[in-house]
């Protein structure tokens, strides 16, 4: 891999004296930088990531690193991902203004991203295994993966800029291949960085050995890779998502790429659902969590009821793309055939979602990249329990996602998985 010469990663001390010299970061934090505290406190798989305050102000810097952090320089990676990621952050900001935070600076030979601090806001995952609540967050997320999701698609954008689009971010390539391995087919063989909680292995023996599973997770590898339908997250997990009690941010869009609708939706949909099953381990009394059980599957409801509802409004009033248009439709007077094709694209965006939760639940407990929500179970035993839970309800959304047709069919499986005795 080629890294540009002029590239480093940043140390405090390099950090506050490349900054000094941008304005957007003076303007905001002053230019007495002896003012200014550096700390680096990046602790997710890929970045650094450093929070500069000054008495006037505060950001944050991102800065690609050329190799993956959580495995080391054998892994490189290329330093133009945080240009995919600058790119992303600015169409969603577009698409769904507020929900993102605001980009100050983009240093593309340093791979930096310099944006809005968000404060208080906390890494939702962590408020999920804290068991705390967030009433808006269902609303703000459908809206938002509704509105990023369909504005960046044929269905709406000017086609030779959605072309050109399109064309951009398939540079984005080896983050998509991580996806590509680490997702849809690490989980199901022994692959070199797969990990688990010791004592699974004879679940883990039986998934591999189902071959209904396997199928289904290639079929969603297929989709994955062959269905560019619109500029996707790609990496729509709790800890991309940040909160407060009224707000929520998006961030970390850095696997962005064109993928199929129901990728974001289904990664989502898992990780509240990774956060249900994990509640049993972190409930100091029976029943302590059942507050917050109730909230995450009312989330994954609301949510994917929210997007529906937006979609549809979108459809209804922004279908300005290539697809499905309106001369063929409204305007000869056919509402009702729009109403049908909109039935039907929006069935195949909940069943590609079933599928892609499902292995997204599974690729959490066998794969390279775990959840803290399992991870910081404390004690073992209880951590097999709600892993082996979370591994028999991904292969059923994943295997039956034909058959599952309404959020309420998810959350009553998510309960009795959860209630039943996993024989
Ligand atoms: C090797 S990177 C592992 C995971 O971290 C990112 O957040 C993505 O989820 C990726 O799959
Ligand atoms: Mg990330």
């Amino acid at each position: 891999m080629m890294i540009p010469p002029d590239y480093a990663p940043f140390t405090a001390d390099t950090l506050r004296a490349r900054l000094s010299g941008v304005a957007a970061v003076t303007d905001r934090l002053g230019t007495d930088t002896a003012t200014w505290t550096v700390r680096e406190v990046g602790d997710g798989n890929l970045n650094l990531v450093f929070i500069v305050t000054s008495p006037a102000g505060a950001l944050i810097v991102k800065q690609a690193l050329p190799w993956l952090r959580v495995v080391g320089e054998g892994w490189p990676l290329p330093l133009r991902r945080s240009f995919f990621e600058w790119q992303a952050l600015t169409h969603h900001a577009a698409r769904d203004p507020g929900r993102v935070p605001q980009v100050y600076h983009f240093d593309e030979v340093q791979a930096l991203v310099v944006m809005r601090y968000l404060t208080p806001h906390v890494i939702l995952r962590k408020s999920v295994v804290a068991g705390v609540i967030h009433p808006h967050l269902a609303r703000h997320m459908g809206l938002f993966i509704a509105r990023t999701l369909f504005r960046g698609s044929n269905l709406s954008m000017p086609a030779a800029q959605a072309k050109a689009d399109m064309a951009m971010f398939a540079g984005n390539a080896e983050l998509a291949d991580i996806t590509e391995n680490l997702v849809f087919s690490d989980p199901y063989f022994a692959a070199k960085l797969n990990k688990h909680t010791p004592g699974l292995e004879p679940w883990i023996a039986r998934l591999r050995a189902d071959r209904a599973m396997k199928v289904a997770a290639q079929e969603m590898k297929h989709a994955f890779v062959s269905k560019a339908e619109t500029l996707v997250h790609g990496d729509l997990h709790s800890g991309s998502i940040m909160v407060t009690a009224t707000d929520t941010q998006v961030i970390d869009p850095e696997f962005a790429i064109y993928g199929p609708f129901g990728f974001d939706v289904g990664m989502l949909l898992a990780n509240f659902l990774l956060g249900y099953f994990a509640q049993s381990g972190h409930e100091t009394t029976p029943g302590a969590r059942d507050p917050c059980r109730d909230w995450l599957l009312g989330t994954v409801e609301e949510t994917w009821a929210t997007f529906a509802a937006e979609f549809a409004h979108l459809w209804r009033t922004e279908r300005t793309g290539i697809l499905y248009e309106r001369t063929l439709f409204e305007d000869a007077g056919d509402t009702l055939g729009s109403e049908q094709a909109l039935t039907s694209v929006l069935d195949g965006i909940w069943t590609d979602a079933m599928g892609f939760a499902g292995v997204e639940m599974h690729r959490r407990i066998l794969g390279l990249a775990h959840v803290e929500d399992l991870e910081a179970i404390p004690d073992p035993a209880r951590r097999i329990v709600a892993e082996r839970r979370a591994l028999a309800m991904g292969r059923q959304l994943a295997v039956e996602r034909r058959a599952i047709r309404t959020t309420r069919q998810v959350t009553a499986l998510a309960r009795i998985i959860e209630a039943g005795d996993l024989s």
